[in-house]
């Protein structure tokens, strides 16, 4: 009895960690702007962001040139076609305290022209600027973090300047990241103590 209750334990603490790993947002935009291959400049209709002070557009691969990641699917201009870049906000979503992994993707705006500048903010716990040449290629910005306790948070993306063409953006993704929280890593140590008993008073 007292074995399969360790047992039990053992195995409960292991489904405790396992489920700490989980997306909180995600969004590659391959299913805004419409059927697949279509752009659309200007647009505001994101599922998942709001536009303001300015422009984005979405581009479909191909489009003006223009390569998304991974090339395919549709992306990001942060500099839309109003000559005025917009502030590209992500929905509020909140935050656990935890540990934490954000990325995205960005490149040169792919024309031509000077260097593009962009901010980007998860309010406490990122902030960095970025100044790309227009033919930086695709690269992934990671970046992992903790919160120490639960908060209500969004990821900002703000193009500076707006002369219609701006630094593309990709797959953004913000991932719990899969590690024991402390009254779970004491079940689990517990648990293996347990194993240990066992293991001691096993009649060979
Ligand atoms: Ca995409
Ligand atoms: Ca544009
Ligand atoms: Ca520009």
């Amino acid at each position: 009895m007292i074995k399969r209750t360790l047992l039990a334990l053992v195995a409960g603490s292991m489904l405790s960690i396992s489920a700490q790993a989980g997306v909180v947002f995600e969004d590659n935009f391959d299913l805004e702007a419409g059927a697949a291959g279509s752009s659309a400049l200007n647009y505001n209709n994101f599922d998942q962001w709001s536009v303001s002070n300015g422009t984005v557009d979405v581009v479909s691969n191909g489009g003006w040139g223009i390569h998304c990641a991974g090339n395919t699917g549709k992306c990001v201009d942060l500099d839309g076609s109003t000559h005025n870049a917009g502030m590209f906000s992500s929905d509020t979503f909140n935050l656990a305290a935890g540990i934490y992994s954000l990325s995205f993707d960005i490149s040169g705006n792919q024309r031509t022209g000077s260097n593009d500048n962009l901010q980007v903010t998860l309010d406490g716990f990122f902030n960095q600027s970025f100044n790309l040449a227009y033919n930086s290629l695709w690269q992934t910005v990671t970046h992992t973090f903790t919160v120490n306790s639960d908060t209500s948070n969004n990821l900002t993306f703000n193009h500076a300047g707006g002369d219609n063409i701006g630094i593309m953006l990709d797959n953004v993704s913000l991932h719990s990241v899969e590690v024991p929280e402390p009254g779970t890593f004491a079940l689990f140590a517990l648990g293996l103590a347990g194993v240990g008993f066992l293991r001691k008073n096993q009649k060979v």
